[in-house]
């Protein structure tokens, strides 16, 4: 279709509506006839070849109406706001957190009254874990969604999520939700009809009545949950359909390539955005759309649908940002991004796994080399997106190095992982992390860990054996990968718990529906008991939770650190010494820290090549490093911020 049949269509599609909603909503008709051509593209791409397209294009444009009439003024009024400082999600000042509402305070009421936590630890970016209604029982810590219009009753209800967003806002704080797209929950009533045997819904999923098709899907289709979801297809006796799980048996994949699939998750994407939402996750990107002969991820369509989703949330909420879930290969990572054009752009976000794996090889190995190759290899991101920087979040730690890179740092790659995985399991000799291997694969010897940051760095082992300085070194090290991911360039998420050392959290063994998935262990139910020591500086959790108070608004500070801004890897000639550089036009700051247990030296030649001067000051200490001839002296796991501002003004902090 090109562009004079797309304006056609627009001119036929809009004289069924009232003059004086066009009027009334010009706003609105305006971006939809900005975005629209591209969007009946994307369309005919994903879909051409269907007939009456056109009247599915006319379906679609009445979701869109229709959620922006529902659109609350508070949402619309921020709209206009994010569309004058489109980047507005790049800045420095940003910092988040996630976690389950459930499990850090309850409820939605017992999260209204834990607002001053992150007011005080300085967060500005909640993402609440999944809380819309779901089974109860077995459901994924909620990534089983039975109704997406609903909050699950344990947590509240939707006034009250509508209500703590707005409590959230007016306390400067923006608001990330999940969207779960590529599954519901097998009690979800799409699965139900298609269980009773209603057609529509059937093809809603991948269903099968004999293992032809799902047999020919499975011969190339990798398995996720090899322990405990093995397959990717389940026998439903009521239907006596197989269908496809690509999760759990519990999770069904919902089938875009039938275009009334996409139009009710647009529908539900469109609701979300408005309660208000600043950030949509999009939990499992890659797998959107499967063909057999494929892994079933990362393939073009699914690249499709997420630029199609984009299109259509920029028409009727400009103000919500979208991140990408994917925790797939670098290079297919950075795909989720899309391209700088309108009609490429796919998510302005995504987790930076490779960062997060790269930075725990760099814990178990007290070396750099392959964080710097892994990140030196990764391709540039667009200029509009970001990442979340993290080292924790609620799921496992998958080892996704590439092969080409860890046999460059002259490892085999197998061994390679088996070691880490080894290493923070406590298996290895010298080790005092106390993680837990999750969803080892004895066919492929594929093997993720799971474990608090805390534990995996040594914390509860050294508290356990009372030794006063293997804590301080736990401490350290966590603080010393928290000033990477504040520093390097994205939004930190400061994982819930993690600003205080929470340990892992065994009593998931006691729940049945959780004992069979250890990444319950780094989900802890929040003591807010034990929380209050983080008032008490003497403390394991006051000190923590002092320092990384300190370290974000020593980040908020520094504009250079802005995703605005790229980060410059610096090669210090020592393998234990992270260093990089960032930059703008009044500001350069050198970060250079030392992974390692004993201390390292750095020449003060990287200083004169940044044009950094010896004796500037750390932003984070306010004193200036340590010299020793030409040498910066780094103490074990001692991370620096030496910033340089051009126009002298805060030269010495
Ligand atoms: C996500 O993770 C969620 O973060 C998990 O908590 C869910 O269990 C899962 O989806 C299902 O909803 O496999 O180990 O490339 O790797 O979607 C984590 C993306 C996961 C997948 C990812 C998935």
């Amino acid at each position: 279709m090109n562009s004079k049949q797309a304006s056609y269509l627009l001119a036929t599609l809009l004289d069924s509506y009232d003059k004086k909603a066009l009027v009334a909503d010009r706003e609105f008709f305006t971006r939809l006839a900005f975005h629209f051509r591209d969007i009946v593209q994307l369309a005919y791409s994903l879909y051409g070849g269907r007939s009456h397209l056109e009247v599915w294009i006319g379906r679609l444009v009445d979701v869109l109406y229709a959620q922006h009439s529902a659109r609350p003024k508070a949402a619309r009024a921020v709209d206009e706001q994010r569309l004058r400082d489109p980047l507005w999600y790049l800045s420095q000042e940003l910092v988040s957190t996630m976690f389950y509402v459930d499990r850090f305070a309850g409820d939605l009421k017992g999260l209204e009254q834990h607002i001053d936590h992150f007011c005080d630890l300085g967060i500005n970016l909640v993402h609440l874990m999944p809380l819309l209604d779901c089974p109860e029982g077995a459901n994924d810590g909620g990534y089983a969604v039975r109704d997406y219009r609903a909050v699950d009753p344990r947590i509240g209800t939707m006034e009250q999520l509508d209500s703590v967003i707005d409590e959230l806002h007016k306390r400067g704080i923006l608001v990330q939700l999940d969207l779960v797209v590529n599954h519901t929950s097998d009690q979800h009533q799409w699965a139900v009809r298609a269980r009773g045997g209603e057609q529509k819904y059937r093809d809603y999923f991948y269903m099968y009545d004999d293992r032809t098709i799902p047999d020919e899907f499975e011969a190339s289709m990798p398995e996720v949950f090899p322990e405990s979801a093995p397959g990717n297809f389940t026998w439903i006796p009521d239907a006596e359909r197989w269908v496809m799980t690509v999760f759990h048996d519990y999770q069904w994949d919902l089938n875009y390539t039938n275009p009334e699939v996409f139009l009710e998750m647009l529908d539900v994407m469109l609701f979300l955005a408005n309660r208000g939402v600043d950030v949509l996750r999009l939990d499992a990107v890659p797998y959107l759309w499967k063909k057999i002969g494929t892994t079933g991820q990362n393939l073009d369509e699914a690249h499709t649908i997420l630029r199609l989703f984009r299109l259509c949330l920029s028409v009727v909420a400009p103000a919500s940002a979208l991140m990408a879930e994917a925790v797939v290969q670098p290079s297919e990572i950075v795909r989720y991004f899309g391209t700088d054009d309108w009609a490429g752009r796919e998510c302005e976000m995504a987790y930076h796994v490779s960062l997060m794996v790269l930075l725990w090889d760099c814990i178990a190995t007290r070396s750099t080399q392959l964080f710097r190759r892994g990140l030196a290899g990764m391709p540039q991101i667009p200029r509009e997106a970001t990442w979340f920087t993290y080292i924790r979040c609620h799921d496992d730690i998958g080892l996704g190095y590439a092969d080409d890179d860890i046999r460059a740092c002259g490892f085999d790659p197998y061994l390679h992982r088996r070691f880490i995985v080894d290493y923070f399991t406590g298996r290895y000799p010298e080790s005092r992390a106390t993680g837990a291997p999750f969803m080892v694969n004895p066919r492929t010897g594929d093997a993720r860990i799971s474990g608090s940051a805390a534990s995996l760095l040594g914390l509860e082992a050294a508290l356990d054996s009372n030794d006063a300085r293997g804590v301080d070194a736990a401490i350290d090290r966590l603080l010393l990968l928290y000033s990477i991911v504040c520093s390097i360039g994205g939004i930190p998420i400061i994982y819930y718990g993690d600003e205080v050392g929470y340990l892992n959290d065994y009593s998931y063994l006691d729940e049945p529906d959780k004992r069979e998935d250890n990444r319950w262990m780094h989900r802890p139910r929040i003591d807010w008991n034990k929380m209050a020591r983080l008032r008490d500086p003497q403390t394991v959790e006051g000190r923590i939770y002092a320092r990384m108070q300190h370290l974000l608004a020593t980040r908020k500070r520094l504009a250079e650190l802005s995703a605005l801004h790229q980060a410059q890897l610096l090669d210090p000639a020592n393998d234990h010494v992270v260093a990089y550089l960032r930059y703008s036009a009044d500001h350069r700051t050198l970060v250079l820290a030392n992974i390692s247990d004993v201390t390292q030296i750095v020449a003060l030649s990287i200083l004169e090549e940044c044009g950094i001067e010896p004796d500037v000051a750390d932003a984070i200490s306010g004193q200036p490093a340590q010299l020793e001839g030409d040498y910066v002296v780094l103490r074990p796991y001692r991370f620096l911020w030496l910033r340089h501002s051009v126009f002298g003004e805060e030269q010495n902090l």
